[in-house]
């Protein structure tokens, strides 16, 4: 069976998840793609071979040929459309993150157990990523004992002039929340967040630096550096009692010259993490195949553990305070075993 899939927002992430369905997934047809701009509607449309255009999200998640959807518009509008989807009956690859506040996630939660079954995988690819996978087999095989630490580094060559150091945290760090939430199988209690007090904080892109405490006793630092000027790069180190593993980037090449060896960098995220996508989006087509989500994909309890952190470390940022951390009760549906 061939399955239908719609695509909302075509920006950076939205034309990429047409690129993939159109590419890499043999079971899937990219039925429909909605911008606001019915121009950039078209032109993805066009580079993908899409069957249809149209520049109303809710009339496209409706259409009777569209099966899936995949949610990529921007990030104040997911918990609306999500819940358009949701009524429908229809599954959702929504971009992260699920909501901007933990209340619309909580909602979105609430509409799930009430229809008694999951509908929303979440957009958190690190979690397919090799590197990742790699550190967390290593830890779940007792090579480093007891998790003690986790350092991540999250760097972009340079912020979009609307980034804040409050959008560090809300739209770049939610990676970090999740994938060091998952690594370590464990909640956070506390995060605290700082800035270099030598440079302009009101100035887009200045870093943010967080410490958290998870629940089971370990540290999580992260910084995100949204103005790094040099790359993107994304690091990682899972510090136990008897070793460590640190995220090694996919890079193909070196390159000797002149006494100096040179490695690329990507020059954002998509090539980093290209193949985590492709592995994400094919085990969330199987979701949709089968309504069993992949065991390692992050759902909508996930986005609300996200966002839940993020709006406690906007807190931080603005009271200079360390701020406690309190889960609502986990619903039975997203208790894994
Ligand atoms: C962006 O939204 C992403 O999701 C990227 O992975 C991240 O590197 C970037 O900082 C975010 O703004």
């Amino acid at each position: 069976m061939t399955i239908r899939i719609a695509v909302i927002g075509t920006g950076i992430m939205g034309a990429d998840h047409a690129h993939i369905v159109a590419n890499d997934l043999p079971k899937a047809v990219l039925q429909v793609v909605c911008d606001a701009s019915a121009e950039r509607a078209r032109v993805v449309a066009d580079e993908c071979g899409a069957l249809d255009v149209s520049s109303d999200p809710c009339a496209t998640i409706a259409r009777a040929d569209v099966d899936a959807v995949m949610i990529a518009s921007p990030d104040n509008t997911h918990a609306a459309l999500c819940l358009a989807a949701l009524e429908l009956g229809k599954p959702v690859l929504c971009e992260k993150p699920l909501a901007p506040s933990s209340s619309e996630c909580l909602q979105l939660i609430e509409a799930e157990v009430k229809a008694g079954r999951q509908f929303i995988q979440l957009g958190f690819m690190r979690r397919f990523d090799k590197s990742y996978r790699d550190m967390k087999d290593a830890l779940n095989q007792g090579l480093l004992g007891q998790a003690l630490m986790m350092h991540n580094f999250h760097r972009n060559i340079s912020a979009p002039a609307n980034f804040t150091g409050q959008m560090a945290i809300t739209n770049s760090a939610p990676h970090e929340f999740d994938v060091a939430r998952f690594m370590l199988d464990c909640d956070y209690c506390s995060i605290s967040v700082f800035q270099p007090s030598c440079v302009d904080t009101s100035k887009t892109g200045a870093p943010v630096f967080m410490v958290l405490e998870t629940t089971t006793g370990q540290l999580v630092n992260i910084e995100i550096n949204n103005n790094a000027m040099y790359g993107y790069d994304v690091r990682s180190e899972l510090v136990g009692e008897k070793g460590s593993v640190f995220l090694n980037a996919p890079v193909s090449t070196r390159l000797n010259l002149g006494l100096k060896a040179f490695e690329r960098y990507a020059f954002d995220w998509r090539p980093r993490f290209a193949e985590a996508y492709r592995l994400q989006n094919k085990a969330w087509l199987k979701f949709v195949e089968t309504g069993v989500m992949s065991p390692i994909a992050s759902n909508a309890w996930d986005g609300y553990c996200a966002s839940l952190v993020a709006e406690a470390g906007v807190h931080s940022l603005q009271t200079s305070q360390k701020v406690s951390l309190e889960l609502a009760a986990q619903p039975a549906l997203y208790q894994r075993t």
